[in-house]
């Protein structure tokens, strides 16, 4: 019998770049392990993905066949795998199921391959396998959609891939070749604002699915963020951190597959990254504040926590600039750390709690010393043009340009049509100018309400202002940035806030933010 050589931590060696196996031993590549959550699988679409309490790994809410569960997977090229699934719905009598691919061809964008299929009976696992041989390709992200059963739900268990013969050592990937612009009718949000200042967009990682959506972000932007790809709850890895804590309590252990794709497709195309966010009181795993990475345990004290923040740092910063060397052009080193209530810092953010009021010094005091030179560092908050919030934003800014390790303020403007008006947002913008920060708008949208010519056409406005307004400030001004492409990918999708419909047709606010551009 053949030895099963089990890659355990596989994460910890893929970031070491080692592989655990050599070729002609049968290896096990992956066995997915819902029982704690959803071990890396994302929804690929809108739908709900979720790990169950009997270790499955759960779909519903789906509107389209490819709404799937899905993960990155580091396959060679050119070795066979042999994979299986259990699979099993309560919704119809028989439905498809059916184990799929996705590819990155060379210019960035995605291609898509069907592999196995199987029928699985109402109420009874079944089991779906097959074998795949990969072509090159920059990522391989495996799936399990159906066929011709867009709203059934269902669960996965045991995903098994084993390369019968092993796996070759891994390869360097190859750095896709960048495309050309698609030329079009319509304006460009980067070329209009060439010479002023970058319009970048926010993108979730299901973008990445939608050629469509790709083409026309190619398009309009020359700079991106991961939406959510790059937050802590997506990077640190806790399990491996633990494992690292038994040795050293301030080590943290990092991952890097859910913001792959965007930087790939980024380095591919020429088109910037602001990366967000180092440090946030929100989605950030509350184990990395307790001794051991065990939330069981007391909260670790400020020398581990100090030690944890300058690794996280130094590991994030240094891995993205030597595997995407000069694609991300700028940090959000802390996120929203002023409350709303006080206008003082949070004092119930983890990161307050076990380092003290200075721990937004101290992780731009790291983020400066770990990045590569020339990244800008910047503070990024929201309701800044709240009088209130403003000033405890000033007081804060004030600290660590005293520090002198901070280069700008992000204004999030999460807008709506009567608030806050634009007196509040010029006086905003004019009193952190006046610190001599650079500047950049990081999460702009505007809700308009309902999906009316009227409301339509008040949104054009007060985006044409607040364009118009930062374009008053463009020699401070590092970019623009909406946050999001189309009003269904929007966290606000009710107001329909952002610049191109549903169907990707820009709304009267696109041409309002590009007329401010042509006049300027
Ligand atoms: O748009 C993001 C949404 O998909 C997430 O569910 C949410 C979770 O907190 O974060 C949203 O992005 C936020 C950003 O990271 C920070 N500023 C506010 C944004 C909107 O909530």
């Amino acid at each position: 019998m053949k030895r099963i050589g089990i890659i355990l931590t596989a994460m910890m060696l893929m970031m070491t770049g080692m592989t655990a196996a050599q070729a002609g031993q049968e290896t096990l590549v992956y066995a997915s392990t819902f029982g704690a959550g959803t071990d890396l699988w994302y929804a690929r679409g809108a739908q709900k993905v979720y790990h169950t309490t009997e270790a499955t790994l759960r779909t519903e809410g789906r509107t389209s066949d490819w709404n799937s569960p899905g993960r990155n997977f580091e396959l060679a090229a050119g070795t066979k795998y042999d994979m299986s699934v259990e699979v099993l719905q309560n919704d119809a009598e028989t439905a498809t199921l059916m184990v799929s691919v996705q590819v990155t061809k060379e210019d960035g964008s995605p291609d898509w391959k069907n592999l196995f299929k199987g029928e699985a009976k109402k109420g009874e696992w079944t089991t779906l396998s097959g074998s795949y041989t990969p072509d090159p390709s920059e990522e391989y992200v495996l799936y399990v959609e159906t066929v011709g059963a867009p709203e059934l739900s269902y669960e996965i268990r045991n995903f098994r891939v084993v390369a019968p013969d092993g796996v070759p050592d891994a390869q360097p990937t190859a750095t896709p070749a960048a495309e050309a612009v698609p030329e079009g009718e319509m304006p460009s949000l980067k070329d209009v604002y060439a010479g002023k200042f970058d319009f970048g967009t926010a993108l979730p990682r299901n973008a990445f699915n939608d050629l469509q959506l790709l083409k026309l972000v190619k398009a309009q932007f020359n700079i991106l963020t991961p939406e959510n790809e790059m937050k802590p709850d997506a990077i640190l890895d806790v399990y491996g951190s633990k494992k690292l804590a038994e040795k050293d309590e301030t080590a943290v252990a990092v991952r890097f597959d859910a913001c792959k794709t965007l930087l790939r497709f980024a380095q591919a195309n020429g088109l910037k990254v602001h990366g967000h966010t180092l440090l946030w009181h929100n989605q950030t795993p509350e184990a990395l504040f307790h001794e051991g990475y065990d939330t069981s345990r007391p909260m670790a004290s400020r020398e581990v926590m100090l030690g944890r923040m300058e690794n996280y740092i130094r590991e994030v910063l240094t891995w993205t600039e030597e595997n995407y060397p000069g694609v991300i052009v700028s940090w959000d080193v802390v996120n929203e750390a002023i409350d709303d209530g006080t206008n003082k810092l949070r004092t119930g953010a983890n990161w307050y709690k076990t380092v003290g009021p200075d721990y937004l010094a101290r992780a731009f005091e790291y983020a400066r010393k770990y990045a590569a030179e020339g990244v800008l560092l910047y503070y990024n908050d929201y309701n800044t043009a709240y009088s209130g919030k403003l000033y405890g934003i000033v007081d804060l800014l004030k600290s660590l340009i005293a520090e002198g390790n901070i280069d700008g303020y992000g204004f999030q403007m999460h807008h709506s049509l009567g608030e806050p008006s634009m007196d509040m947002i010029t006086r905003a913008v004019e009193k952190i100018a006046a610190l001599g920060l650079r500047l950049r708008v990081s999460e702009l949208d505007i809700n308009a309400g309902k999906a009316t010519e009227k409301n339509f056409e008040s949104q054009k406005n007060k985006y044409k202002q607040v364009m118009k307004l930062m374009l008053r400030f463009k020699d401070q001004t590092e970019a623009v940035q909406v946050w999001g492409v189309t009003d269904i990918m929007s966290w606000r999708r009710d107001g329909n806030p952002l610049l191109f419909d549903k169907n990707m047709n820009p709304k009267p606010a696109f041409f309002g933010v590009i007329e401010a551009g042509q006049e300027d």
